[in-house]
């Protein structure tokens, strides 16, 4: 028997709204073969932001990372797929956009550690906290 199809959390963070990149970075998402299972424009609240960066928030960046997540729409989407969380890990690349891989989308779009368009659920057991945070009735 196979298993359930895998799940993440990904946020299209602010800055992805501003700047008019939602369909790039969901498109890529979308020619890969990934399922949109759910997706919800939102504005990330103070109380929102404390818990779904829970292991963040005694961080020097902090602080400003709350400022930038709650500063407008974001967009909240549950993506399925085999290996899905692993496999977006490595489509969004690494954290700082200046050091991100050509090809990924961090690499293609961001210039920051910070504005950096998207968030994915690293590890199942945070797909599982994120997912119960931002969809809970999925
Ligand atoms: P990632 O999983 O790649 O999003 O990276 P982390 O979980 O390490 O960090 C979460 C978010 O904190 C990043 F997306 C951006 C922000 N951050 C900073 O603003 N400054 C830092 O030095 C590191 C992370």
């Amino acid at each position: 028997m196979s298993s359930p199809t895998e799940r993440s959390l990904v946020l299209l963070k602010p800055d992805a709204v501003r700047r008019g990149l939602l369909g790039e970075i969901l498109g890529r998402f979308e020619r890969k073969g990934l399922v949109v299972e759910a997706m919800e424009l939102r504005t990330m609240d103070a109380a929102l932001a404390d818990q779904h960066y829970a292991d963040h928030v005694d961080k020097a960046f902090y602080p400003p990372l709350k400022d930038f997540m709650t500063s407008g729409p974001l967009v909240a989407v549950v993506l399925s797929g085999d290996e899905v969380i692993e496999v977006v890990r490595a489509m969004i690349g690494s954290t700082d956009g200046r050091k991100a891989a050509a090809g990924t989308i961090r690499g293609d779009f961001a210039l920051s550690n910070r504005e950096n368009l998207v968030h994915a659920s690293d590890s199942p057991e945070s797909a599982n906290r994120e997912l119960a945070l931002w969809f809970p009735k999925l």
